[in-house]
């Protein structure tokens, strides 16, 4: 009896502990002496497993039984004024070098032009970018982050914020969602540049991951597209897209079900008027073809055509798209 009791007093406080763990550290994408020698191997490692360790177990500690245990991180930050300082501190910690981590690289990346157009239009070039965001982070007195961060209009920002706050914070005076975190507490480049912030600062640019910038961009911004200017075009397209490709890779699935409604993107698309750029005899004339083919494969879908069949009609629409396609943009394809 006093050994079920035992194990059952283990097992809840296993399983209290379990429950407890909300928030949970990701793996660093990449080994402690990836980015020698601009980040040193001890820095890495003393700053993920010890200090963003240490603010994932104080986050868990501040929730646990309370009615945030549950909340998603940034619906945490929306209201944080409202909850004690540990909460704002160590989610502030964890969410902030998650993101940290994950901005930085050992790897070649490259900015996606549309936010390097953002960057130029903003400031005129990614440099003079660079130098504000350095001069941010330089001018934080005391521990704090500089960040590159995305309005509510979505707009690009630059900002620094004091100790673990980011833009995300409903009392932080920057607001936004921020794309690149620059850490600069002591314990970020203390150990390889002691009180010399700024070599760090010019240093990091070196380990930048744009891609991740990029993709942090666009969860906020829309990309753009090429097909913009043609509504009619675009939503063909999306359809095309989201039908073609399963079916190169076998999967027949998406054209069965969408074979009507891209039907209806083709009448939609003919009946439109092109922009005046591709109202062209020639674009018209695809366009025509692109409707009465789509006609086809619906009915061959309707009609449970064997794979082979639509494969081809499907295959022959692709290429009818692309001649539409290399017609208004000049590619070839
Ligand atoms: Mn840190």
């Amino acid at each position: 009896m006093k050994k079920v009791l035992f194990f059952v007093v283990t097992l809840s406080l296993f399983c209290w502990q379990f429950a407890a763990a909300q928030f949970v550290q990701k793996p660093l994408p990449y080994a402690y002496a990836a980015l020698e020698p601009y980040i040193d191997a001890q820095t890495m490692e003393i700053h993920y497993s010890k200090h963003h360790a240490a603010y994932v177990k104080n986050l868990n500690a501040a929730v646990v039984g309370t009615d945030i245990a549950n909340s998603k991180i940034e619906d945490i930050f929306a209201k944080v004024s409202k909850y004690p300082d540990a909460v704002r501190n160590n989610a502030g910690g964890h969410y902030n070098h998650e993101l940290f981590w994950s901005v930085l690289t050992d790897k070649k990346t490259s900015l996606h032009p549309q936010l390097e157009e953002a960057i130029k239009a903003t400031w005129t070039s990614v440099d003079s970018m660079k130098t504000l965001l350095n001069k941010a982070a330089a001018t934080r007195f005391g521990s704090g982050w500089a960040w590159l961060f995305v309005t509510a209009e979505g707009k690009l920002a630059i900002g620094s914020s004091p100790n673990q706050d980011n833009p995300l914070m409903d009392l932080s005076p920057i607001k936004g969602f921020p794309i690149l975190g620059i850490d600069v507490w002591e314990h970020a480049y203390y150990l390889k540049y002691q009180n010399k912030r700024a070599d760090y600062l010019t240093a990091i640019w070196n380990v930048v991951n744009w891609e991740e910038v990029s993709n942090r961009y666009f969860t906020v911004v829309p990309k753009k597209s090429k097909f913009d200017p043609w509504p009619e075009l675009k939503a063909f397209h999306q359809v095309m897209s989201q039908t073609f490709h399963p079916m190169e890779e076998g999967n027949y699935a998406p054209i069965k079900a969408r074979s009507a409604e891209m039907m209806q993107k083709a009448d939609a698309l003919a009946a439109s008027t092109a922009p005046a750029e591709f109202n062209k005899p020639e674009v018209l004339k695809a366009v025509k073809k692109l409707k009465a083919d789509s006609k086809k494969l619906n009915d061959l879908v309707t009609k449970k055509a064997s794979d082979e069949v639509l494969k081809k009609s499907l295959t022959a629409l692709h290429d009818t798209f692309h001649q539409i396609v290399g017609l208004c943009f000049g590619e070839e394809h």
